[in-house]
């Protein structure tokens, strides 16, 4: 009789918080990669070189281990195996990025790779086929080399040469992709490409570059929306969004100033792009603008090192999107008066010029700027919803790293990923226009600088071995219960770790 009622109680009570925390139906779960860190085939047929193509042949130093991305996780042999594991997980989409030179060779639109385009129509047509929803990144950071020879994102005619660039994307893949976004990750690829050697170009061109860039990538961002609204929407009927990565940066003390320093800091770290885009009034964020101008005339420049919108190129660009993809990993904790670093003059982080901190309790993974942060997805988005009027989201990248000899049990990926969807759910809650999350990464991939010192699969690849075996993880098991079911089970362990395809998929 006990034993009858107390059973009765449990399962009641697991039914009703599974009811309560639920994942709408017509959510987007899905997985994300990145050309250069999966495709490989650097070279084949008629591809043209990118910048992660030279400075891995060039310069191999600059990676933790030496490596490239020649061949990577080998997709462009394996990519029926990838779209195997997206059914094996029971993805309902896969976002995934378009190699610029692979497309156009020589970077502009003169010429178009018969080979190249054969490859991505092959990869869609495989996930059409299995009714997985491909959403395209049309840029993840590996510039046809022959446009960075002329500046790349610094040089005033990009914008044009990405419209080219996107037109013959659109007029190639838009029939099957109807998720677009235009640029993954803003932050990184102008501060880190054009202001620091953290990442190619390494154009180190220190409080200039990183501003520079921002103008010319909004701008760029802006024209290929417009075109794909007027020119392709029409008939397609798509939407056209693009990633940034947010992530939470919140005061270190309630004190004013310590406020202030953290709005500081996210109006560098993500509002450089997303206030140009988002924001009622349009153009660069207010203070820090105000702050570069008034560094700039005592440092002796002429003007402000951040150069400024135009009226008619605000109302350009205002507006100009139809989500908000967000790339979150964590939190970091922002200080007016303490840690505060010296830094070159000029640079970034001298024009913000705040202390960073992050709680030693934190877990860590293996890469050292990443440690599992609480409420963190909660904190960015509700701050993005109340800041840009509830825009429509998709968190379009969020993961965790282990250490290659880590094995296939990942308890804490396991744990990173069900803590993030909580705080997914808790933004749901808040009403945050969530519709989506893409887990990175779908398998272990060339990780830029760290080369494949960390990995970030769901899958495991063996790059020891030429066929680049893929294996599942824990996390994908436990990944995959979630998708299906909507609801996080904390107490759920797979009962075995062999992967099958779920009827349907
Ligand atoms: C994402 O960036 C990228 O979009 C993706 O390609 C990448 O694989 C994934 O993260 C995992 O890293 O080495 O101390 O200078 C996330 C934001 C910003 C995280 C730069 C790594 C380098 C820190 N990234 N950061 S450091």
């Amino acid at each position: 009789m006990n034993i009858i009622v107390i059973l009765f109680l449990v399962s009641c009570s697991a039914r009703t918080t599974k009811q309560e925390r639920r994942f709408p139906d017509d959510f987007l779960f899905g997985t994300a990669t990145a050309s250069y860190q999966i495709e490989g085939g650097w070279n084949a047929d008629d591809k043209g070189e990118n910048i992660w193509d030279r400075i891995t042949h060039n310069n191999p130093t600059v990676i933790k281990d030496q490596s490239n991305g020649d061949i990577a996780a080998d997709t462009y042999n394996n990519y029926k195996r990838d779209v195997e594991m997206m059914r094996e997980l029971g993805l309902d989409a896969y976002r995934f990025s378009l190699s610029w030179s692979r497309i156009l060779p020589n970077g502009l639109a003169n010429k178009v790779s018969e080979a190249g385009v054969a490859f991505y129509n092959n990869y869609i047509d495989e996930m059409i086929k299995y009714g997985i929803t491909p959403m395209v990144t049309l840029y993840h950071w590996d510039l046809p080399q022959k446009l960075q020879d002329l500046g790349g994102f610094v040089n005033p005619l990009f914008p044009e040469w990405y419209e080219d660039y996107a037109r013959v994307v659109f007029e190639q893949f838009g029939d099957r992709v109807k998720h677009w976004i235009t640029f993954n990750e803003p932050r990184e690829i102008c501060y880190q490409g054009y202001d620091t050697t953290t990442k190619a170009p390494q154009l180190n061109a220190t409080g200039i570059g990183v501003y520079i860039c921002a103008k010319n990538l909004v701008m760029a961002h802006a024209r290929v929306y417009h075109a794909y609204k007027n020119d392709f929407a029409p008939s397609q009927g798509g939407v056209c969004g693009i990633t940034i990565s947010v992530n939470w940066f919140g005061p270190k003390t309630d004190s004013e100033e310590d406020q202030l320093a953290a709005e500081l800091t996210r109006q560098g770290e993500w509002g450089l792009y997303a206030e140009p885009i988002f924001s009622e009034d349009g153009g660069f964020p207010k203070e820090l603008s105000e702050k570069v101008a008034q560094k700039s005339i005592e440092q002796g420049y002429p003007r402000s090192r951040m150069p400024e919108f135009t009226d008619d190129e605000k109302a350009f660009v205002k507006g100009a999107t139809d989500f908000f993809g967000v790339n979150h990993y964590k939190s970091v904790l922002i200080s007016a008066t303490e840690n505060l670093k010296e830094h070159v003059v000029p640079s970034f982080y001298d024009d913000i010029g705040t202390g960073t901190y992050v709680p030693d309790d934190w877990p860590a993974s293996a890469s050292t700027w990443l440690k599992q942060s609480p409420d963190s997805i909660l904190n960015a988005l509700t701050h993005l919803k109340d800041k840009y009027n509830s825009p429509v989201i998709y968190i379009t990248e969020n993961g965790w790293s282990t250490s290659p000899d880590a094995g296939l049990v990942d308890d804490d990926r396991i744990r990173y990923y069900r803590a993030a969807l909580e705080s997914a759910l808790d933004a749901l809650d808040a009403g945050v226009n969530l519709k989506g999350y893409m887990a990175w990464s779908l398998m272990d991939n060339f990780e830029w600088f760290a080369g494949y010192t960390e990995r970030f699969g769901l899958y495991q690849v063996d790059f020891e071995d030429p066929a680049r075996t893929r294996t599942p993880r824990k996390s994908a098991f436990v990944y995959k219960q979630i998708i299906n079911t909507r609801v996080i089970d904390h107490e759920y362990e797979p009962s075995s770790m062999t992967m099958t395809i779920d009827e349907g998929h």
